[in-house]
């Protein structure tokens, strides 16, 4: 090795742990202290600046700037070196993304006081926990797709679940495809766009083709408004090479051991392997397990964590899905598509269903912890931005619903959300923000270029300060019976109208009123409200 060459390989190693001791000692962003000029998409060096707190500025500058000094004169020889060690990629944190399937933020860390899951708790407690995150569509293939392409179901196009988006809109560049063409390994295990609608060239290891048998199932009759108000949900009706889904969907389904033989557990085996080999380089994993989803399914252990006489039925339970007096019928469809299909739930049935519900969530939650463990074996935690999500709500026995389809009732769009950045502490944060903002909040964190054509808003401020100023608020769209309904939710009311108010429309006041029993869209004295809602709603992006 030449003389030149040693030197070079000299100091490529004493940059490098330089680097490491200002990574080790820094953030990736200020949670101590409020430097304003920090820019989280700017580069590295910005990244280090606006980390600087008074515990660590000897770690941070003076132990640095030793060894710089130190480094000096072998400086003046390496002027000429070929390639600089800053046009060294700028580190990059992995992305590791768990969705759960239907499941609403019944969680210990959102709040409720049976239910069991003190891993994603655990998460919740080095993260920040949002606690008005809305999907922007209830049900799995139009959320997932709104998230993942960082557009809205009215630029999408996609409002069931038949319709691959790249039908559409061949171009879309999804949000795991960006970070793969910004150097990551993309790595799927698990259901992440939608069951038989896999986006295969958004990964890099895990992507299957789309099922034909699903894309190319009739529209839905139920969303068109074609046929009968009450014919079924190709989701629920037989259909020539399908089970029914009644018969599938609407039971409990207890397994032994640990769950072993169930998908959700093989998902994170999937994602503990991809972890395996992963781990030395970017990468963004995606994990989605199935459960809650019916028909809720855990082990027998998870059942004997909840007593059946301890759950408690909503104060809005009805023995069949029907609108509350005073709210448009078209806001509750009159069959249920998961679960007490087509048949009534009486309250002995909806308290063991809500137990299973909960059990399922237990499970769900026993498969997070086996992932973050081994995340925590192999040293990763503090190189991972781990973001858990909910692709929407579920009502469970509200309004007498046992479901989320075409609801836009707050049960049904409302989703946890946990974004855990290391470095980070703690937080909650009531602001409203939309599944959709992940696309820009994960670009942002990892320091990734501002892709053209997406909408949302980087949450990042709110990772910063939970209580920052945001004025955004969070829309959720359904078609249904051939109407087209709208839902706008601020920190203060919840406005949701079908054909533009022609169909019904419905004022909730979320203080005074959390189960949403009260109808104020008539109420004179709300007119105003009414309007700059309404107002809210004409901000809603269509399709260009
Ligand atoms: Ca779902």
């Amino acid at each position: 090795m030449s003389a030149a060459a040693t030197i070079n390989s000299s100091l490529r190693t004493c940059f490098a742990i330089i680097l490491e001791l200002l990574a080790e000692h820094s953030q990736p962003f200020p949670l101590n202290h409020s430097t304003s000029a920090l820019h989280l998409s700017g580069d590295r060096e910005t990244r280090i600046t606006g980390s600087i707190t008074m515990r660590h500025l000897f770690a941070r500058v003076a132990l640095p700037l030793g060894l710089l000094a130190l480094l000096s004169c072998s400086l003046l020889f390496s002027a000429s070196r070929p390639q600089s060690v800053f046009a060294t990629p700028r580190p990059k944190y992995n992305v590791l993304f768990i969705i759960s399937d239907d499941l609403r933020p019944e969680l210990g860390s959102y709040g409720n006081p049976i239910v069991k899951t003190p891993n994603i708790d655990c998460l919740a407690a080095s993260g920040t926990r949002f606690n008005r995150a809305y999907a922007q569509f209830p049900l799995c293939n139009p959320s997932r797709t709104s998230l993942f392409n960082g557009r809205y179901p009215t630029q999408t196009g996609v409002m069931d679940n038949n319709t691959y988006f790249r039908t559409k809109h061949p171009d879309y560049v999804t949000l795991p495809q960006y970070f793969q063409k910004n150097g990551y390994a993309t790595l799927r295990t698990g259901k992440i766009f939608h069951g038989g609608i896999d986006d295969q060239v958004s990964w890099t290891e895990g992507g299957e083709p789309v099922d034909p048998a699903i894309v190319n199932r009739p529209p839905s009759p139920v969303a068109s408004g074609q046929g009968a108000r009450e014919v079924d949900d190709p989701d629920v009706a037989p259909q020539p090479n399908r089970p029914a889904r009644a018969s599938t969907s609407d039971r409990i389904v207890v397994l032994e051991g640990d769950g072993e033989s169930h998908g959700d557990y093989k998902i994170a085996t999937r994602a503990i392997d991809f972890l395996d080999r992963y781990k030395d380089k970017p990468f963004f994993l995606a994990v989605g397990f199935n459960k809650p989803h019916s028909p809720p399914t855990a082990p027998k252990k998870f059942f004997e964590l909840y007593d059946v006489n301890k759950i408690m039925l909503p104060p809005d339970f009805n023995t069949h899905p029907q609108a509350p007096p005073g709210f448009p019928d078209i806001s509750i469809p009159h069959r249920n598509a998961d679960l007490f299909i087509g048949r009534d739930a009486s309250p002995a049935e909806a308290r063991e269903m809500i137990r299973a519900y909960y059990a399922s969530t237990s499970f769900v939650d026993a498969q997070v912890g086996r992932v973050l463990d081994e995340l925590d074996k192999l040293n990763l935690r503090d190189k991972t931005i781990i973001v858990f999500w909910g692709d929407h709500g579920y009502h469970l026995g509200e309004k007498g619903k046992w479901s989320k389809a075409y609801s836009l009732y707050e049960v049904a769009t409302r989703v946890p959300l946990i974004i855990d950045v290391p470095g980070g502490k703690t937080q909650v944060t009531e602001r409203t923000v939309e599944s959709l903002d992940l696309y820009q909040t994960l670009v942002d964190l990892c320091g990734l270029p501002r892709p053209q054509g997406i909408e949302g808003h980087s949450l990042v401020p709110l990772l910063r300060n939970p209580k920052a100023s945001w004025t955004y608020p969070a829309f959720a769209v359904v078609q249904f019976q051939g109407k087209f309904g709208e839902s706008v939710r601020t920190e203060r009311w919840h406005y949701v109208e079908w054909d533009e108010g022609r169909a019904g429309a419905m004022l909730l006041d979320p203080l005074t009123d959390p189960h949403e029993l009260k109808n104020l869209a008539s109420d004179p004295d709300r007119s105003p409200t009414v309007q700059e809602m309404k107002s809210l709603l004409k901000q809603l992006p269509t399709t260009p």
